[in-house]
């Protein structure tokens, strides 16, 4: 019989949500903990307050069953995860204060015998100070045999793609890495609830390092695409056709250049190496300052366009920070449209099929907010951001006779 009836969720953000969800489905009785008094009312009407796939129509149910009840304070439970954000401070030093405000929440609730899991994204060593943190609040679980006797902890990093949460936190397989092998076997045993994918067992900073390394990798590998870009404007070959036939090497796959890597992961996570590695860790960082400098590449090459013309319509087709999403957060392509709306004095519009309204840093600027056609009609340059569907289906008729800079290779 699998010993875990109720689970404490501490972040319910775009992974925190989903799990708590998921996991009430399966059958826990799920209390969810978030500081935002806002989230926690849409959640108990049943309404995510994110957007992810299929998210509401899971929640309206495990809400109406009872089975998921969100709060702005911890509750006692069997397990509890933590899933809140671990942003960088200046100079990319890794902020652990939310997971430390979140571990010491939930200390006055721990009883023995419970497991504490951590999900954030975290750099080497946060496991151990997350026990540390808990064993200051309540050292009678210190006096009581600690950790992996009075109580567990493990770390389980989450793996999921933004747009595919709910299939991939069924079918990933997850690395559970525990403070010590009993803290993992437990860590284990609640994951396998839900988890069809297989499950690793291995230490806590093994684990804290693999999910590093993940994103590490395809942050270096979206860098030696986007070093090609620029290499081949420089000697006028089409890059697209450059990586098509490179890639029909069977042992060469690269991926695909863009104007900058976004989001909350891949372009924050390797710095979390860089920090603890300075001097060992030259590739990776290497790799975040190309990636970090093609915006700029992009920015430069609208500028040049614009000189071109006398009064040109300016079009930038997508904010987002990845295709057919609307989350706009560390997205280079809004950082790109914000930057130029500044700078330039044309006329221009910006598009964005999965927004309703501008985003604040866009609201004071000239730039309108334009449906599709009515932006490619009224466009003397095309700046292609996002390889968002609706833009693929832009027929090439209506693209003739205007300036196209493709950052994503769609429009061939
Ligand atoms: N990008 C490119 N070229 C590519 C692939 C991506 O420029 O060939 C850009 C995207 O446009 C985007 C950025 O990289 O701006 C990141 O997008 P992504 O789709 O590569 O990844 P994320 O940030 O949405 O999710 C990643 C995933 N990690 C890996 O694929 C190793 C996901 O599995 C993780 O769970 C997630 O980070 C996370 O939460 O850490």
């Amino acid at each position: 019989m699998q010993p875990f009836k109720s689970l404490c969720v501490i972040g319910l953000g775009y992974i925190g949500l989903p799990t708590a969800a998921v996991f009430a489905k399966s059958g826990l009785q799920v209390t969810g903990v978030d500081v935002s008094e806002k989230a926690v009312k849409s959640i108990n009407t049943g309404k995510a307050h994110i957007v992810e796939v299929d998210l509401d129509g899971l929640l309206q149910g495990v809400v109406a069953n009872g089975s998921l009840k969100a709060q702005t304070v911890p509750a006692e439970a069997d397990a509890f995860i933590i899933a809140v954000p671990t942003p960088f401070k200046e100079d990319h030093v890794p902020d652990l204060s939310y997971v430390e405000a979140a571990t010491r929440s939930i200390a006055p609730f721990i009883r023995e015998g419970n497991l504490i899991v951590l999900e954030s994204t975290i750099p080497p060593g946060a496991t151990d100070k997350m026990v540390a943190w808990l064993e200051e609040e309540r050292p009678d679980l210190k006096d009581a045999g600690g950790v992996g006797r009075a109580y567990f902890a493990a770390h389980c990093p989450e793996r999921v793609l933004p747009g595919r949460v709910l299939i991939e936190l069924v079918q990933n397989d997850r690395i559970i890495g525990g403070i010590t092998d009993e803290c993992a076997e437990r860590a284990r045993t609640l994951y396998e609830i839900f988890v069809n994918g297989d499950c690793y067992l291995t230490n806590a900073r093994t684990a804290e390092m693999a999910k590093l390394s993940e994103n590490a990798f395809r942050d270096v590998n979206i860098a030696f695409a986007n070093e090609l870009s620029v290499i081949a404007d420089k000697l006028s070959i089409d890059v697209w056709q450059l990586i098509e036939l490179s890639n029909k090497h069977p042992r060469v796959n690269i991926l695909q250049p863009g104007p900058g890597v976004g989001g909350h992961c891949i372009a924050v996570d390797p710095w979390f190496i860089v920090d603890a590695v300075p001097n060992e860790a030259r590739l990776i960082r290497t790799a975040r300052e190309v990636n970090d400098y093609k915006p700029q590449v992009v920015i430069d090459k609208v500028k040049k366009a614009v000189c071109r013309f006398k009064n040109p319509t300016v079009a930038f087709m997508g904010l987002a920070f990845k295709a057919d999403i609307d989350d706009l957060r560390s997205s280079p392509a809004l950082d790109i449209t914000v930057q130029l709306a500044n700078e330039l004095e044309c006329s221009m519009l910006a598009v964005e099929p999965n927004i309703s309204e501008l985003p604040a840093n866009l609201k004071n600027t000239q730039i309108k907010l334009t449906e599709t056609f009515e932006a490619v009609e009224q466009a003397d340059i095309l700046v292609l951001l996002v390889d968002h569907k609706a833009f693929k289906r832009i027929p090439s008729s209506k693209r003739a006779e205007k300036i196209i800079i493709d950052t994503r290779g769609i429009w061939g």
